[in-house]
């Protein structure tokens, strides 16, 4: 697995499914209810209780985030995030950068220390990565400056080319 440092936050290559910290997030959809992409490896991972679940939350709206158990996984928590269909406009930017924020809020109120987050919305919702790439680190940098708590923020990459996008971008 490739990896590196630098200073809380660290770039990943692999399945955010079986890392071991205290919550990975998933790139959900406004049911919450499961799909393809990470959302369906993090729901085959976890097991059909994280459904069950899901299905009283009664959804999610975008850019908000949501915390479930971790159920079968190892991570303990689950915070459940929609992004933007990407489209062009303004307003997508907006709406990735509350994602993060508000999934490290709730990361906080839940005394967690260390989270992992995937390439919200850079998928099937098709957010260039370079872009979003930007926003995930910029937005957590900046929490990370205000909130101490939050000892280690993974963001992990299932491609090497979106790694390397990351790992650029830190260095
Ligand atoms: N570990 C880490 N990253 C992953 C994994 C994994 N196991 N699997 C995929 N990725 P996507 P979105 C990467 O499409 O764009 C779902 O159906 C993937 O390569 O999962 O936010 C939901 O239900 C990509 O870089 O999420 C929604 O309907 C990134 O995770 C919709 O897709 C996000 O891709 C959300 O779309």
């Amino acid at each position: 697995m490739n990896t590196e440092t630098f200073n809380k936050i660290e770039i990943m290559q692999g399945d955010i499914t079986i890392l071991d910290v205290d919550a990975i997030v998933n790139a959900a959809n406004n049911s919450l209810l499961g799909g393809g992409g990470v959302d369906g490896a993090i729901h085959r991972a976890a097991g059909t209780k994280l459904l069950d679940y899901c299905k009283g939350l009664g959804g999610c709206s975008t850019g908000e985030a949501v915390i479930t158990p971790g159920f079968k996984l190892k991570a303990g928590h689950i915070i459940h995030t929609v992004g933007p269909v990407y489209s062009g406009k303004k307003e997508d930017a907006i709406q990735l950068g509350l994602c993060y924020k508000n999934c490290l809020k709730i990361a906080v109120e839940n005394n967690i220390k260390s989270i992992a987050f995937p390439a919200i919305s850079c998928g099937v919702y098709g957010y260039p990565l370079k872009d979003a790439c930007k926003i995930a680190v910029d937005t957590t940098f900046a929490f990370l400056k205000e909130e101490k708590s939050i000892q280690h923020v993974v963001f992990i990459q299932f491609s090497l080319d979106n790694y390397k996008i990351y790992k650029d971008y830190l260095s």
